[in-house]
């Protein structure tokens, strides 16, 4: 009997010996019909695998090459054609092959995110820089080194899925630890402040920033009556709309934009000692923004920029990468700052508490299907592991109630985490059962507690044992009666808009009355742009005049009971250069019709993709050697613009071209100057800058150069540096004073 094995021993020796995964080795009709593809991705073994695929999803994935089509029952059918009652007779209801697939068809959508429903996701990891246990018992940060699956998803508020990347609004960023002790999802923002205080105040922020209820306009947009009329009549959404109508409200891109827990949490130890928390993620490459033009043109250029950018970097392995941190702050200090730290309408200076680095999470492979991982992924601040805790944030509690109704809703039933991004790489055991679509099958009859039919199990996990979640012993509840109002503690809503307002640059400044200006245009009602101003000058007299000037409103008086002059350094996003080029997209326009130009741009692309830009190639037509026509080019697509020698008939084309618009590579220069961005021109290129008119040699950000070789090296170098720049401030009118 030495060598006599069952089914399964042998199935596990098999797929010990050859890698294959169990599921397939002991034909599991579900599970694990992936591996080809995973191998061709992965180049074939586990060793191969990217820091944080831990394989949880192999078993999921379904590879349809090389096999026949089935039903969803596992019938092999042809479903190309119905059944019918002769060729051109009528279809049949018999036809369980056309009913199925027009079924299921019917049902593919599933309500979209009530809000941040546009977004996109990439998969992970975290890496802890050190054993964190003396501040928290989280596993995840209990050892250096120590790496963790994630997944993070970005997104914008208001927009329906479908709606722009570029829009001004507020980003998600939104980020699944998952922890060899459960997973805890951080569902933050890229500001660290937010609009309300209190969660019965968010049906009404939504409602009023969504489009009218009649006729469904504006798309992801506030610039209307109602956002501007909840604004100015709920004086805590200031400090947030400060941030959305700067940087932080159209950023470049999801890699250059931090998140932001924003509201304070806990860490606690082993021993039970908590401090309060502040969660920071930071990008890597530095912060950065559009301006509002050319956010408003990539809409229609590419209503997909962010997703794309987010996808394309992490496919030609440029990680996005981001520093995770916390502020920490001792329990007894939660008033001690000026502000109470339960508000989340507040952020915490660095300067005052800076932030202590804990690790790093870089982004490193993107989903295989986004609507079943990307559009299925249910996060919940409420998902938190032993070593986290909360806070009593008003708005924090409500959510810990909103975010799984919402998953409830979406999902149809209660088995929302039974989904595989959603499930936990740990086992998960409880007595909870049943619902639509349970996908288990719990042995456990004894599906109730306390039992002793099966010696009590599941267990019960606490602080002491089994690891489990608890709740920080010095949380404490203030002493009070039953309340129905904000606390004093809550109310100055100006002091931290007045900070903002003082650490941006002033071109930034500048930045942000243009978009203020904006949005009132927008705004209909007279009596709502005068509540803002009123607002506004409860901040700073020269933003409340300086947008009252484009409105036709008088000068309002300073109102100067909450007028100061910190500042931080740590908010904005012009004051200083990139970190990285890594990843900015540098056009270099071409012509077809010039051996000199188009040498040069092969030239120019080795150089700049050796120092890890993304050049891309612009030519009449598509040919070899060529990466995009100009007939799709603008200079919104772009950081940075560069004409090669030769390329002088194409600035002044005279008739034009039947190829693409005569105006395009002349506007590429003429907007690429007016949105600040890098630009020079090689040789016979100039004649791109003459005819768009718009820089002269030595102006800052303007390279005119000629076609040697070591002319052509110190452009790179230059360019460089003005990519880092990324925004040439001196290029944006300012008001007068
Ligand atoms: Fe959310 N929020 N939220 N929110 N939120 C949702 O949950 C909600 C708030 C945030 O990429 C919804 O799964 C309430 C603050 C992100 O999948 C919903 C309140 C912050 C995401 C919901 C808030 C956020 C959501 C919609 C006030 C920053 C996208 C679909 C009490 C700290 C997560 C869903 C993803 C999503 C409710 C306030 C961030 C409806 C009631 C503050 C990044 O449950």
């Amino acid at each position: 009997m030495l060598f006599s094995f069952t089914k399964i021993q042998l199935a596990l020796l098999f797929s010990l010996l050859l890698g294959v995964p169990l599921s397939s080795a002991i034909g599991c009709p579900y599970a694990n019909h992936g591996s080809d593809v995973l191998s061709k991705r992965q180049d074939g073994t586990d060793k191969d695998r990217l820091p944080g695929d831990d394989g949880y999803l192999d078993k999921f994935y379904v590879n349809d090459t090389d096999v026949y089509t089935t039903t969803d029952f596992g019938t092999p059918v042809a479903d190309r054609v119905s059944l019918k009652a002769g060729e051109r007779g009528p279809t049949l209801l018999e036809d369980f092959v056309l009913r199925t697939k027009i079924t299921r068809f019917d049902h593919e959508r599933v309500p979209e995110r009530a809000v941040h429903a546009r977004g996109a996701a990439a998969h992970g990891y975290f890496e802890s820089y050190a054993d964190w246990s003396n501040i928290t018992a989280a596993s995840f940060l209990g050892k250096a080194r120590k790496q963790t699956p994630v997944f993070v998803r970005f997104s914008t508020v208001a927009g329906s899925r479908g709606s722009a990347d570029s829009v001004r609004d507020i980003r998600g960023f939104a980020t699944r630890f998952y922890t060899d002790a459960g997973n805890l999802d951080v569902v933050g923002n890229d500001a660290p402040v937010f609009f309300i205080q209190d969660a019965m105040q968010f049906p009404d922020l939504i409602h009023s920033v969504k489009p009218r209820q009649d006729n469904e306009i504006p798309q992801a947009a506030t610039a209307h009556d109602s956002a501007w009329d909840f604004f100015s009549q709920n004086p805590s959404t200031m400090h947030t709309l400060m941030w959305a109508l700067s940087g932080p409200g159209i950023p470049r891109s999801f890699r250059h934009m931090p998140g932001f827990g924003v509201h304070t949490f806990r860490f606690v130890n082993d021993d039970g000692e908590s401090k309060l928390i502040k969660w920071h993620f930071t990008p890597k490459l530095g912060k950065a923004a559009f301006v509002w033009p050319e956010a408003q043109t990539l809409a229609g250029m590419n209503s997909d920029f962010h997703r794309q950018d987010l996808y394309d970097s992490i496919e030609r392995k440029q990680y996005p990468e981001w520093e995770v941190g916390v502020q920490i702050v001792d329990e007894k200090d939660m008033l001690s700052y000026g502000f109470d730290m339960l508000d989340p309408t507040k952020f915490l200076p660095e300067e005052l508490v800076p932030v202590t680095p804990l690790g790093k999470l870089v982004l490193n492979r993107n989903p295989r299907n986004f609507f079943a991982e990307t559009e299925q992924v249910m996060m919940n601040p409420g998902h938190v592991v032993r070593g986290i805790d909360f806070s009593d944030d008003p708005l924090l509690q409500g959510r810990l109630f909103s975010y799984v109704d919402t998953q409830i809703n979406r999902h149809g039933g209660p088995n929302f985490e039974q989904v595989p991004i959603n499930q936990p790489h740990v086992p998960v055991h409880n007595n909870n059962r049943d619902g639509a679509g349970q996908g288990l099958i719990h042995l456990n009859i004894i599906a109730y507690g306390q039992n002793s039919l099966n010696n009590g199990s599941p267990k019960l996990a606490n602080r002491t044992q089994g690891k489990g979640f608890f709740t920080a012993p010095a949380r404490m509840v203030v002493d009070g009666a039953y309340v129905r109002d904000v606390s004093p503690t809550f109310m100055d809503f100006w002091s931290q808009p007045r900070m903002y307002w003082n650490s941006l640059v002033p071109a930034e400044q500048q930045m942000l009355v243009n978009a203020a200006r904006f949005e009132l245009s927008k705004v209909t009602s007279v009596a709502v742009r005068e509540n803002v101003i009123r607002q506004f000058n409860l901040i700073d007299n020269g933003l409340a005049t300086r947008v009252a000037a484009a409105l036709g409103i008088a000068a309002p008086k300073p109102d100067p009971k909450f007028y100061h002059n910190n500042s931080t350094a740590y908010i904005s996003y012009f004051r200083n250069p990139l970190l990285s080029v890594e990843g900015l997209n540098v056009a270099i326009l071409a012509s077809v019709n010039s051996a000199t130009s188009m040498e040069q741009a092969k030239y120019l692309y080795s150089a700049f993709e050796a120092i890890g830009a993304h050049p891309i190639i612009i030519g009449e037509i598509m040919k070899e050697g060529v990466d995009q026509a100009y007939v799709s080019a603008n200079a919104v697509l772009f950081d940075g613009i560069i004409a090669t020698d030769g390329t002088k008939d194409l600035f002044t084309l005279k008739g034009g071209s039947t190829y693409f618009p005569s105006q395009v590579p002349g506007n590429l220069f003429r907007d690429g100057y007016a949105y600040g961005k890098p630009i020079a021109a090689i040789g016979n290129g100039k004649a791109g800058l003459e005819l768009a008119n718009v820089a002269t040699k030595g102006e800052k950000g303007v390279y005119i150069v000629g076609s040697t070789e070591r002319e052509l090296k110190q452009l790179v170098k230059d360019f460089e540096s003005g990519l880092k720049t990324f925004k040439f401030l001196n290029r944006f009118a300012m008001d007068k004073e």
